[in-house]
């Protein structure tokens, strides 16, 4: 977080701890006109208090790196980058504090991370550790919250709106949840607190590494006006750079422009952008329940032995599994093939991966491979199936486990799944599929 330094963060910490108000600081002039106040909603009553959200957003502290201290305490305050090997074609996926004071970042060529920091460690990376990982912490997490909903592999929002009572003091119960993780996982976590999606994970951000921050209701808009607009537009988008040019530069700057002024500028996206700034975000909950597992079927017209006709609903069912696991942005650990011949004999066979994935080719080799050693070929087919479990959250899509093949697929696969949400499924079929 750019605009806050330590000290500042200690003001921030000790100014919610004690319940009093963020003082204002000096506004700049804009456009050559006095700004005005920060439109500043008014604090919370305890009484109003009771009834409003309470949102914490739970994020991992350098997630990946602290799974491979886990294995390797010897990495413990060291400069690590994990995604591979310097001399590697690709971006980091994580990398630790200490490599992070030499500006690596995720999503950084290795090659530039290994100039900037060319003391520091390079490991692969273990994706079925981290995703192991994940899926404890959701469980851990879904001990305590009513609603959780899971946005990354080591990430959640949880919404405990109503059960302060159950709970007690809400830094009681963060402490409480942290510690928790701690001791379940040995990995440590951050956590914001408000009663809105966007400030809950800005403060948990802000209160980085082991910090709980906590912006009570009524002073969103002061605790987030001295950041940079890069925190709602990502940062370096052309909405960015065009607001910069524009003078606009901190979120202060965006509520000082005023809704008219972002609207002209930026049309519909401009007054979402002005209610964000002023802590008016409404991003709701997603009350999708994850899926434990995920399956589709094909009963044949005529029951076959068609080596093509099988092979080819094999494929298209592949490609519905894989395109509903990705909508979940999840991966899956196990893969199940269901067939029932013509004499309705059921067979069920699974494969566990060594490493889970969402990538269609890496589930059709799999059932290629169940289906030769399980069919012999001549017995006719009624119905062919396809079942994906042991479903996780896996890394994003940036990580560099995927080597550059894959990467490509990934990347050619959620090209086909947007066009699939926009004009249907059968808009895109892959070659084996189309007969
Ligand atoms: P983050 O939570 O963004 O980062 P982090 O946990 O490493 O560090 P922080 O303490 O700042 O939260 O991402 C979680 C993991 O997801 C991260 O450890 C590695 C992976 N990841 C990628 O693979 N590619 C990416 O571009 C990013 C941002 C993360
Ligand atoms: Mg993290
Ligand atoms: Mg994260």
């Amino acid at each position: 977080m750019e605009s806050y330094s330590y000290v500042q963060k200690e003001q921030i910490r000790l100014r919610h701890l004690t319940n009093t108000p963020h003082p204002r600081p000096p506004l700049p002039e804009i456009g050559g006109a006095r700004g005005e106040n920060i439109p500043e909603l008014c604090p919370a009553t305890p009484a109003q208090t009771a009834m409003l959200p309470v949102i914490f957003h739970v994020d991992m502290d350098a997630f990946f790196v602290s799974v491979e201290e886990l294995f390797d305490p010897t990495l413990k305050g060291k400069a690590v980058v994990v995604g591979g090997d310097a001399d590697q074609r690709g971006v980091v996926s994580a990398a630790s504090y200490e490599a992070r004071k030499f500006g690596v970042h995720s999503a950084m060529p290795l090659i530039t991370a290994k100039r900037l920091c060319p003391h520091a460690i390079f490991l692969p990376g273990r994706r079925s550790e981290y995703v192991q990982y994940s899926g404890q912490i959701q469980q851990l997490l879904c001990d305590y919250a009513p609603i959780v909903e899971m946005v990354s592999i080591d990430e959640a929002y949880l919404d405990f709106t109503g059960s302060e009572r159950l709970h007690g003091n809400l830094f009681q119960l963060a402490h409480r949840l942290r510690a928790h993780i701690q001791e379940k996982t040995g990995l440590s976590a951050s956590i914001g607190i408000s009663k809105t999606k966007l400030v809950s994970k800005v403060a948990s951000d802000l209160a980085k590494p082991r910090g709980i921050l906590r912006v009570l209701p009524g002073h969103e808009a002061s605790f987030l006006a001295p950041l940079r607009i890069g925190k709602f537009s990502n940062n370096g988008t052309t909405t960015e750079r065009r607001l910069n040019d524009l003078g606009i530069v901190s979120v202060r700057d965006l509520v000082l422009a005023g809704k008219e002024f972002l609207c002209e500028v930026l049309g519909h996206w401009g007054e979402s952008l002005y209610r964000k700034s002023i802590g008016l975000d409404t991003a709701h909950f997603f009350f999708h329940e994850e899926p434990k597992s995920i399956s589709h079927e094909h009963t044949f017209d005529q029951d076959t032995c068609d080596l093509e006709i099988v092979h080819s609903t094999l494929s298209h069912l592949v490609q519905k599994v894989a395109h509903r696991l990705r909508d979940h942005k999840m991966v899956a650990g196990r893969i199940t093939l269901k067939l029932r011949d013509f004499g309705f004999q059921t067979i069920t066979r699974t494969v566990s991966l060594e490493e889970p994935t969402q990538l269609d080719c890496d589930i059709q080799q799999r059932l290629m491979a169940l289906l030769k050693r399980h069919w012999n070929g001549r017995r006719r087919i009624r119905l062919i199936g396809v079942a994906l479990s042991s479903l996780g959250y896996g890394p994003l899509q940036q990580d560099l486990f995927e080597k550059a093949r894959r990467d490509k697929m990934a990347k050619l696969y959620q090209a086909a799944d947007q066009v699939r949400d926009k004009f249907g499924f059968a808009s895109v079929l892959s070659a084996r599929t189309i007969k």
